[in-house]
């Protein structure tokens, strides 16, 4: 049953559709809520990808619009327009954020100010404004020990993230919860543990050793490799933010995750014999800053409430499946390494 705020024939506001979640939430929404139509708002920055999109880019269904989730003339006609919306976009990346804060701030902070700004004014208006679907992330919960395997993060457990991609992904995530609170938005968050499948950009783990074992290139292992993530395949997700957007209440919170705990040694070395190589692939290098060690997921609510738990996340299959993908897809991660993906937005778009 559908929820009275999203109809059948919903006009869908997706923000950073063209990075990899965003591009396969495009895609799998498209495929199971035939009557949705989905605009897709995307200021392509580096991440950002119209290649992921080019099977349904002639859909009727689907627009897109080149903008920025910064500026509010890009984004206030578009909200008007209306009845959810499903917030991506983000800077994503752990590793830049050491590098560089600044986009981290604009984008992910003053972005869904921005965004939520927008929303409001279309309430306060007297309009039917949409509602306001936040895609957040585990790391706002900080870190786990590794020898207490029986903690994981509940939505209860204290907001307290150490760094700056997860403090700005927490300051976005509390600006929403202030806006349901002060403004009466109708918002829903989901916080979800790390993603895999296809259409990842290759700076992220997976990707980045499966392209890099397939070029005869070893894979940078950070720090002593006992680091864990909870995986999910990146359809489970979509299917948990549509299953939240529709049966969730106004202001509600849920943990997504894949109940699949894996150390980055275990995943390395999985990925390895998938591709064949040997462990001599495998080079140690210095740790990251303030390198998370473990995160983990309690899915109780989500279950209980949504009746929601993962069903395509299962290792090795999964996994096995998402390697393969990148060996069957060289043209789209050999133009994304090699930046030729860029060129696609002046061929599609020059003269629009
Ligand atoms: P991504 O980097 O692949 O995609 C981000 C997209 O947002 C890109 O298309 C980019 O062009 C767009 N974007 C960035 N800044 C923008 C701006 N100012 N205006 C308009 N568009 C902008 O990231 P992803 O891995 O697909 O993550 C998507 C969302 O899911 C993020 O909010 C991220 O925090 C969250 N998340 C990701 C994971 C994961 O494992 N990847 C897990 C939990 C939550
Ligand atoms: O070269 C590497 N070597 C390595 O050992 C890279 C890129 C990563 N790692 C380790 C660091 C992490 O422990 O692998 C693990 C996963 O790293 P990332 O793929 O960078 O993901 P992570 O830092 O866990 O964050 C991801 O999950 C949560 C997403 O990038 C975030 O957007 C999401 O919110």
């Amino acid at each position: 049953m559908t929820s009275k705020a999203i109809r059948d024939d919903a006009k869908v506001l997706v923000t950073g559709g063209c990075g990899f979640i965003g591009s396969n939430f495009v895609r799998f929404a498209l495929e199971n809520r035939p009557g949705w139509s989905i605009i897709n708002l995307d200021c392509l920055s580096y991440s950002g990808n119209l290649e992921n999109l080019t099977d349904i880019e002639d859909d009727p269904r689907y627009e897109f619009v080149k903008g920025d989730i910064r500026n509010m003339e890009d984004v206030e006609p578009l909200v008007k327009r209306c009845d959810a919306v499903i917030h991506f976009a983000a800077e994503s990346h752990v590793d830049r954020s050491i590098l560089d804060a600044g986009p981290f701030i604009t984008s992910n902070v003053q972005g869904t100010q921005v965004m939520l700004d927008a929303v409001r004014r279309v309430k306060s208006d007297g309009g039917k404004a949409p509602v306001f679907f936040f895609v957040g992330t585990d790391e706002v919960y900080g870190s786990l020990p590794l020898d207490q395997p029986e903690l994981m993060f509940t939505e209860e457990t204290p907001i307290q993230p150490r760094g700056v991609y997860s403090a700005s992904k927490a300051g976005a995530d509390l600006l929403v919860q202030a806006y349901h609170e002060t403004f009466g938005l109708d918002t829903r968050t989901t916080r979800c543990s790390n993603n895999f499948g296809p259409y990842q950009f290759p700076e992220k783990v997976i990707p980045l050793f499966v392209t890099n074992l397939i070029e005869g290139q070893q894979v940078p292992l950070y720090g002593d490799g006992l680091n864990v993530r909870d995986w999910l395949h990146v359809d489970d997700h979509c299917e948990a933010i549509i299953a939240v957007l529709e049966k969730g209440a106004a202001g509600s919170i849920y943990n997504v995750g894949g109940n699949n705990e894996r150390t980055n040694l275990e995943l390395t070395h999985l990925i390895i014999e998938l591709m064949g190589k040997g462990k001599d692939m495998i080079r140690h290098v210095e740790d990251r800053l303030g390198h998370d060690r473990r995160y983990a997921i309690d899915p109780t609510r989500l279950k209980g409430e949504i009746g929601w738990q993962p069903t395509r996340s299962a290792w090795p299959e999964a996994l096995e499946e998402t390697v393969k993908w990148y060996v069957d897809h060289p043209d789209w991660w050999k133009r994304v390494k090699s930046g030729a993906y860029r060129e696609y937005y002046e061929k599609q778009y020059a003269g629009r």
